[in-house]
């Protein structure tokens, strides 16, 4: 359930941990047909050894969208399945034992030996169970899991479903990005004693160059253990302890958790360790927690951290590439960090949905900044049913990602369609829910309402907006930008009085595509369009309530079939293979020079 912990598995003294990713075995319905692995039992079915479904292999994690040939699976709308075995070594037996998976994409139904193990209801966010009860000690066991990525009005995100006169189920949504489905990041089996650190919450604060880790623990089990709760440096030494679940650790001359270039050491990681122990003595549970002392703040001009006043120099991103769709790729998301430090960018938004979690840590090492967005996009008819299932998603979301140094925004959704009333009383309700996990910080939606059509804006400690000004609206008009996007950006301010980000910005480019004058698509005209951006960025810097931007998009992405994509969104500055277009030569410039002015 989403009431107990969701910490990221680690092995320890008293953990064990074996990975479940690999190639399992994989079966689709039919699309008129969903419900046929139900009906059939195919939970129960021996993949390896039946000729009743059809088989094939499937590498977890991945999408399974785009490693077939055939657009029957790519297209899929509905149920598929995926299985494997594992062991279970008789050493576990009396242990703890969960199934943990990072992200299922978007509904996962969990079986072990044919008995049900859970369920989960959204997609990019982990979830687990203990499956202690129905496993096989020292023997072979079975998982089977069935992945729905069917979206309906009150799923988040969400979809439509029609049939279309072929016969086809056809799914459609708002948002333009592909809709890729499996199981996306990685599964693993790990134990825990009975007796267990289940969460894990830490909120930091500073007085000078001192700093307080205020840190509580929840205990699942026994309650006559005690704890010993120590903070290690960087280099192993341990720099202050204590004896309580709940406390405050203090640190004299902290090493603060700073953005990247904002200071020589970006994104100092302390090792927050808690162990129980039980009455003799022994040590029962041992868990790690990598933290960052630092603090937000925010004014109706600024947000700090550690007082000092940030500027975004950013992206919107997705987690998307070739074949493995949105799988989790160890080379590419460390590709990405690395082109991020070359371009001297310090923050991305995690857009449309959480990022696998070794993403967040790749940014809480470095210094990246994250605006933290729910899986909400486009949201519309804000039924009663959307918004509890929208609260669930921040609730996991946040659950997961409260202790993260990195994190440094909540963005409650992308795009909702703020201009109907219906949406005032459900912002009201989402923002209140976001405030009473975590009053640490700032709360935003990603606006592409004109400011005064919106009714969201008064709820938000920042307002994030995306404009497409010379590409969607006056395409091609370069010279209406600059006026057009300081008075949307200001009157956002006016209206709230808040700090403002531009959280989109861009165009359209072919890389290779050269046009002198510049013309849309261009490389030419990517950077011609940015500038006139930036020029706008640079006047409102100077009055002092814009802390930001961010770029549409890192790189380039897979969407949905539609005439106005060209294999997917281009608005890249990196193509989706990583590699530079004209204009990420001309941001690294701007990017950089921003680090040295600040
Ligand atoms: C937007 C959306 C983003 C799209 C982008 C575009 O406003 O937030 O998801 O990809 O526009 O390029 O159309």
């Amino acid at each position: 359930g989403t009431e107990c912990g969701i910490l990221y598995p680690r092995a320890s003294e008293s953990r064990e941990l074996v990975t479940l990713d690999g190639l399992w075995s994989f079966a689709s319905t039919n699309d008129t047909n969903p419900f046929q692995g139900h009906v059939e039992k195919w939970y129960d079915i021996d993949f390896r050894a039946t000729d009743d479904v059809e088989i094939r292999a499937m590498p977890v994690p991945a999408s399974y969208n785009d490693v077939g040939t055939d657009s029957d699976l790519r297209d899929h709308v509905g149920p598929v399945w995926y299985q494997r075995k594992f062991y279970v070594p008789a050493s576990w037996d009396g242990l703890k034992v969960w199934i943990r998976f990072s992200s299922v994409c978007r509904a996962a139904e969990v079986w072990v030996n044919g008995e049900p193990a859970t369920t989960h209801d959204i997609g990019h966010l982990p979830f687990q169970a203990d499956i202690s009860s129905i496993v096989v000690y020292g023997g072979e066991n079975t998982i089977t899991v069935a992945v729905d990525n069917t979206l309906l009005e009150a799923t988040i995100p969400q979809g439509i479903v029609t049939t279309l006169e072929s016969g086809r189920v056809k799914q459609t949504y708002t948002f333009d990005f592909f809709n890729y489905a499996g199981i996306d990041r990685p599964v693993v089996l790990y134990t825990t004693p009975q007796t267990y650190i289940d969460d894990v919450t830490v909120i930091t604060d500073i007085d000078g160059t001192n700093g307080f880790v205020n840190y509580s623990v929840v205990v699942e089990g026994s309650d006559t253990v005690t704890a010993r709760v120590s903070l290690f440096d960087k280099t192993g030494n341990e720099v202050v302890s204590d004896t309580v679940l709940q406390g405050t650790l203090f640190v004299q001359s902290a090493n603060l958790w700073w953005p990247y270039l904002m200071d020589p050491n970006p994104g100092y990681l302390y090792s927050l360790q808690i162990q129980l122990i039980d009455p003799s003595g022994t040590l029962i549970d041992k868990y790690s927690l990598p933290i960052g002392i630092r603090t937000i703040t925010w004014d109706s001009k600024s947000v700090k951290i550690n007082d000092k006043p940030i500027y975004l120099r950013g992206f919107g991103r997705h987690e998307d590439s070739d074949i493995k769709g949105k799988g989790l790729d160890l080379p590419l998301i460390i590709r990405d960090h690395n082109l991020i430090k070359w371009i001297g960018a310090n923050s991305y938004r995690t857009s449309h949905y959480p990022y696998a979690e070794e993403i967040m840590d790749l940014a809480d090492e470095l210094g990246i900044m994250i605006i933290d967005e729910s899986p909400s996009v486009n949201t519309e008819n804000f039924t009663s049913e959307l918004l509890e299932n929208h609260k669930k998603s921040l609730t996991e979301l946040i659950q997961r990602d409260k202790n993260r140094p990195g994190v440094i925004m909540w963005s409650a959704s992308n795009e909702p369609q703020t201009e109907y009333e219906e949406s005032e009383d459900y912002y009201r309700q989402i923002v209140d829910h976001i405030k009473s996990l975590d009053a640490t910080r700032p709360v935003t939606v990603v606006n592409a309402q004109a400011p005064d059509d919106d009714h969201s804006g008064q709820f938000l400690d920042v307002a994030c907006c995306n404009v497409y000004h010379g590409w969607y609206e006056e395409p091609g008009d370069l010279d209406v930008v600059v006026t057009e996007v300081v008075k949307v950006a200001r009157r956002w301010n006016e209206l709230h009085d808040i700090p403002v980000i531009m959280t989109e910005y861009g165009a359209d480019t072919l890389e290779g595509f050269h046009y002198l004058p510049s013309y849309m698509w261009s490389e030419e005209f990517q950077n011609n369009l940015l500038s006139k951006y930036w020029q706008a960025f640079d006047q409102m810097r100077q009055e002092g309530f814009f802390v930001g931007e961010m770029i549409w998009n890192f790189a380039d992405f897979r969407t949905d079939q539609s005439f106005i994509r060209l294999g997917g969104n281009k608005k890249g500055i990196f193509t989706r293979n990583r590699q530079p277009k004209a204009s990420a030569h001309l941001l690294r410039k701007r990017y950089w020079a921003l680090a040295q002015d600040l």
